[in-house]
């Protein structure tokens, strides 16, 4: 058991040693270190004075299932004290990592019935380059090498992951992106000034991708990688008519699709898959985060007919994988986790109870004087804030009114993120109607202190 240490000291420890992810150390140390977090259940986390949040974001996207949940727990613990580890590399198997591939093989689409084990997204989306790569090497067209993914997108923080995003920040150091990689425009209704069920964008905004495969040359794109929903860059969902003449276009030019499912994954957006939402037949699946809840690192690619079966049986081997690829473990976590999901229909109840209340209490929003767009599906939203809802221009300086409107959810106890101008909110899927009404009561109160503020 861990010492019962108080949050100060905590904190400075945190300070004095650990190094964060996304963080502004500088900011961090002059807020006197990190908010520490001590216990998590249901849709709640408590910090070491005591105060209760609203988790808005499931942790990271992740925490599907929520907090608190003992039997994913014994099951991590069974499996431990039978056979903590096994690799998978050398003509070794073992019973969780198959039938989690079992398993994932009957609730993925059609034709996506193998799979490759990582331990993040970023490995996933690594794995799903050098797999599509490795495809047209072996069907001698090597020199379709080039990725495209889209502005706004994040795939990841790996140096090929990161490569795969659109977001500006992540290519500043390092050499990024690495050569392979292009982006084309995001499907963001709100920045191109369209509405967001404007029809004639969607096949507009899909039309860049064929303007950027023309530009590179056809015979030299391996793939097309997008998330059915862009989730850390800011919920942005796609138009109507955009995923369908998107995959025409793949199709036109013998493109794979790969679909990054980390985020939309496992429910959230009221189907199993983002693809299922939006009626995408991918050549290639990543998932990650609700594959486990989050209790476990833990992800999965998974690979269409086409590309497994050139792999099967092409002789040499395929030199790719991780130490832990296929934990047993995280894999035996993972398949109850989906169990969970399954025996608690929490996909029918972010479809027809959590996401119709998300709906109903956030598009309320959209009348509030700070507020210029509501957008969403299932359990992942986003506000879009603006100070001229004509204009959909930003508050000066950038940012400043979403990141007033964050903290202050922060303070009344709800934690959430913010994205440029706008606030994102991801709950865990098992968010009750009551519960989403008290997450909605506190964002009203913020947005409403913020406009007197202003
Ligand atoms: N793909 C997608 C769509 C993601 O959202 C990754 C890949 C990478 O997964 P790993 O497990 O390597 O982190 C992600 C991760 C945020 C935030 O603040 C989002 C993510 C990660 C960290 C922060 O929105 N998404």
């Amino acid at each position: 058991m861990l010492a019962n240490r108080s949050g100060e000291d905590l904190r400075a420890s945190d300070l004095a040693h650990h190094l964060h992810p996304f963080t502004d150390h500088v900011v961090l140390a002059a807020e006197g270190g990190p908010r520490v977090i001590k216990d998590g259940d249901g849709i709640y986390l408590w910090d070491t004075e005591g105060r209760r949040l609203l988790d808005g974001m499931a942790g990271l996207w992740c925490v599907n299932v929520g907090y608190g949940r003992k039997e994913l727990g014994e099951v991590a613990h069974q499996q431990m004290n039978r056979l903590a580890f096994c690799n998978t590399f050398f003509k070794t198997s073992h019973q969780p990592v198959i039938e989690l591939a079992e398993r994932l093989a009957a609730l993925t689409p059609e034709g996506i019935d193998n799979f490759f084990f990582a331990n993040s997204g970023s490995e996933a989306n690594d794995t799903a380059i050098r797999l599509v790569r490795s495809y047209w090497a072996a069907v001698e067209r090597p020199q379709r090498h080039v990725v495209i993914s889209r502005e706004y997108a994040y795939h990841g923080s790996t140096l090929a992951g990161a490569s795969l995003c659109g977001l500006p920040g992540m290519h500043g150091v390092a050499g990024l992106p690495i050569a392979g990689v292009a982006h084309s425009a995001a499907p963001y209704a709100w920045a191109a000034g369209k509405a967001l069920d404007d029809s004639a964008y969607g096949r507009e905004a899909a039309d860049a991708l064929e303007a950027k495969i023309l530009e590179i040359g056809p015979e030299n794109v391996a793939a097309f990688i997008g998330e059915p929903v862009m989730g850390a860059g800011g919920v942005i969902t796609p138009p109507p008519g955009y995923w369908a003449r998107v995959q025409e276009i793949c199709r036109k030019y013998d493109i794979l699709l790969v679909c990054d499912e980390v985020i939309c994954g496992f429910g959230r957006t009221g189907e199993w898959f983002g693809a299922q939402s939006f009626g995408i037949a991918p050549d290639i699946m990543c998932m990650a985060k609700g594959l486990s809840s989050g209790y476990l690192p833990i992800s999965a690619v998974g690979i269409g007919t086409r590309v497994a079966e050139t792999l099967r049986t092409r002789p040499g081997v395929y030199s790719h994988g991780f130490t832990n690829s296929g934990h047993p473990v995280a894999a035996a976590v993972a398949l109850k986790n989906i169990e969970l999901i399954e025996a608690e229909g929490l996909v029918d109840h972010v479809r027809d109870v959590a996401g119709p209340a998300l709906a109903r209490r956030l598009e309320a929003l959209a009348v509030h004087p700070l507020v210029g767009q509501v957008r969403g599906i299932g359990a992942m939203w986003a506000l879009e804030l603006t100070s001229d809802k004509a204009t959909r221009a930003p508050f000066a300086p950038p940012g400043s009114v979403a990141t007033r409107v964050r903290n202050l959810c922060f303070e009344r106890g709800l934690a959430t993120r913010a994205v440029r101008e706008g606030l994102v909110f991801a709950p865990p899927l098992i968010i009750t109607e009551a519960q989403v009404n008290e997450m909605a009561d506190i964002l009203t109160s913020c947005l409403d202190t913020a406009v007197a503020e202003l």
